[in-house]
């Protein structure tokens, strides 16, 4: 076996040396690349891929890529991914389960020579700054040169992360396109195997195994895979939360900066939130991470939040001057792009850039764009990879080993009624239900139909690695353990109610620097909030509409049957966990019912 390293030279850690040997038997890859995370590395594959056709430099972008995928193989894919946890009602009914001595049997066949006349590469990464005793180190490895240099920006990757393991268990990724070369065959594009894709995790022995995918979620295994399905196992037996959140410090105009989280399910708008531009003046964003968030208590009894990544995998449809300048100037440079058009001028182009699409552009499935088509020419989950580094809004706090303190936590989803602008609950078990009732309409980051309204709850529905009964348990067990003064705040804001004309009635982006500031009031005691069935509402005027000409009453519509529908639609979900669902959980559902019930009195 050709190996760029000698093995024992790389590393001296013997799990992982005996654990890479058995990979090589088992995929019997061509030759055996050991990844230092270097700059130069980086170049090498990237022209390697540029020679074989598979990354197109841009003109206008220094050390930028674009690539195009296999239009089987555009996003998450949930009905392929797996819990493989010893008990079925461990992995819960939200989680697709499979029988971990099984699903093993059925990965060995799969992986068997797997990776044929292909390079094997391995790739240790660190999720968390190096410094940070909450970061965990995990290894991949992947037949895709693709995969290295995604996980070369998201993660801290190759030596830095092995020194920082030293001779410690690390958490394996086995992942591969699923796409063997036999002798003299010419590779495609984009291998893969969309037949055969299983993205399976085995919480209790914490492993990982990808067949099939090469896209995002899928493949990155840093991401969705370690941080948030193995991280929330983690975090529920050591007492932390591992949340698809984003982070961002937001500080007054007088100079108090706080720090909020925010789940929304993906494509909803975390990324363009952590990089807000506010419309108010003297108001300040700085983003921390924009997909997930790892939250520790302190020793002051505070609720803390890591970034574990260090890069953006951001969706590229929607993303302008106008609506997310820190996001454009973030990926002007050493940004890879995947399944956007191409201009005839080698530079990207998505619906929403800003510009009308210019002529002879090339879609995302690589050939000649037809306007006429009425077929988008990105891919709406076309992505971009990039380096947090690079965002122009970037926090200093993205390095703290320590993290940041959370005054407040959001849920969010797209709902076009029903959910008001923004709510606040009335305690930490009001707001955990509050986000076990997170509904939203499906979106192009997952395989399936979209616009469809599913339950996603804390937006972790495909990225909870337990039975979420029990992941709602340890959101309650958190809150005990937060001292009162000292738990964040949780609110529900809906960013994208529509009018009779399906338009959206909020300005949304910017704009929600608005909210933000409402909440910053709230939380430093600045304001009072008016008291509705449903939770605290901001009172007539403290949302600061200054230079915004639109009618805030619809955003905070109630309509009595409408929501006594929600409950009962809630009522049956919850009842899904069956006795895995927290009794006190199940008591504030109650208590809003008869809040709204009365509410008719009123
Ligand atoms: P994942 O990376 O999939 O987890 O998604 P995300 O939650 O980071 O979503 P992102 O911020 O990338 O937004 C997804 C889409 O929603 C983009 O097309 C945005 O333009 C759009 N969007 C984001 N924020 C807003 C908003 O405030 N209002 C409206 N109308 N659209 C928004
Ligand atoms: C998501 O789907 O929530 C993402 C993109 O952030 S992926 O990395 O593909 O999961
Ligand atoms: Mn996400």
């Amino acid at each position: 076996m050709e190996f760029n390293v000698p093995l024992a030279q790389w590393t001296k850690n013997r799990l992982l040396i005996q654990w890479i040997e058995e990979q090589i038997a088992l995929c019997q890859p061509s030759s055996v690349h050991l990844c230092d995370g270097s700059a130069e590395e980086y170049d090498r594959i990237a022209h390697q891929m540029t020679a074989a056709g598979v990354l197109v430099p841009l003109k206008k972008r220094p050390a930028s890529y674009w690539c195009h995928t296999n239009p089987d193989d555009v996003a998450r894919v949930e009905e392929s991914t797996f819990i493989c946890s010893k008990h079925a009602e461990d992995a819960g009914p939200q989680n697709h389960w499979r029988d971990p001595a099984e699903m093993k049997k059925k990965l060995l066949s799969l992986f068997a020579r797997c990776m044929r006349g292909r390079t094997m590469y391995v790739i240790p990464y660190c999720m968390g700054p190096l410094a940070s005793s909450y970061s965990r180190v995990g290894v991949e490895i992947t037949d895709s040169p693709y995969v290295v240099l995604n996980m070369k920006i998201m993660t801290r990757m190759g030596q830095v992360a092995l020194d920082h393991l030293g001779d410690q268990p690390f958490i394996p990724g086995l992942h591969s396109v699923g796409h063997p070369l036999s002798k003299g065959e010419k590779d495609t594009l984009w291998p893969c195997n969309p037949k055969e894709r299983v993205i399976a995790h085995f919480p209790e022995e914490k492993s990982i195994y990808s067949f099939g995918s090469g896209y995002g979620g899928n493949a990155l295994l840093g991401k969705k895979c370690l941080a948030l399905r193995i991280a929330s196992v983690l975090g529920k037996n050591e007492g932390w939360l591992a949340e698809h959140m984003m982070i961002l410090g937001l500080t007054h105009p007088a100079g108090q900066k706080i720090y909020i989280a925010a789940a929304f399910p993906s494509a909803c708008g975390k990324t363009n939130l952590a990089m807000l531009t506010p419309t108010l003046p003297g108001w300040k964003v700085e983003c921390v991470g924009d997909d997930i968030a790892w939250m520790h208590i302190g020793d002051d009894g505070r609720l803390y939040a890591i970034n574990p990544e260090a890069g953006f995998f951001g969706v590229a449809p929607g993303t302008s001057m106008k609506t997310n300048p820190n996001a454009m100037r973030t990926i002007e440079h050493d940004t890879l792009f995947t399944n956007t058009a191409l201009t005839p001028d080698k530079d990207v182009w998505w619906e929403g850039i800003g510009s009308p699409p210019p002529a002879h552009l090339t879609s995302w499935l690589g050939v000649m764009w037809d306007p006429a088509s009425r077929k988008p020419a990105a891919h709406p989950n076309s992505r971009f990879t990039v380096s947090a580094k690079q965002c122009p809004i970037a926090s200093p706090a993205m390095e703290d080993p320590c993290g940041v303190p959370i005054a407040a936590i959001l849920f969010g989803g797209r709902r076009n009624r029903v959910m008001p602008l923004v709510l606040e609950s009335f305690s930490w078990n009001h707001g955990v239900m509050l986000g076990a009732s997170l509904t939203s309409e499906t979106t192009a980051a997952a395989k399936g139909k979209t616009g469809e309204l599913r339950h996603d709850p804390f937006a972790m529905l495909p990225f909870c690695g337990y039975n979420m009964g029990d992941y709602f348990s340890h959101w309650l067990a958190m809150g005990r353990r937060l001292q009162k003064a000292h738990a964040p705040r949780i609110y529900s804001v809906n960013w994208f109610r529509t009018g009779d004309d399906g338009k959206f009635l909020w300005p949304g982006f910017g704009d929600n620097v608005r909210v933000l500031k409402w909440i910053f009031e709230r939380v430093t005691d600045r304001c009072e909030a008016g008291l509705s069935p449903i939770g605290h509402l901001p009172m007539m005027g403290s949302i600061d509409l200054s230079n915004l000409n639109i009618p805030i009453e619809p955003l905070f519509e109630l309509h009595q049957k409408e929501w006594m529908n929600e409950v009962q639609e809630l009522q049956r979900f919850f009842e899904s966990f069956g006795s895995r669902f927290p009794k006190a959980l199940m008591d504030e559902l109650h208590q809003l019912e008869q809040r709204i019930n009365r509410w008719q009195d009123d």
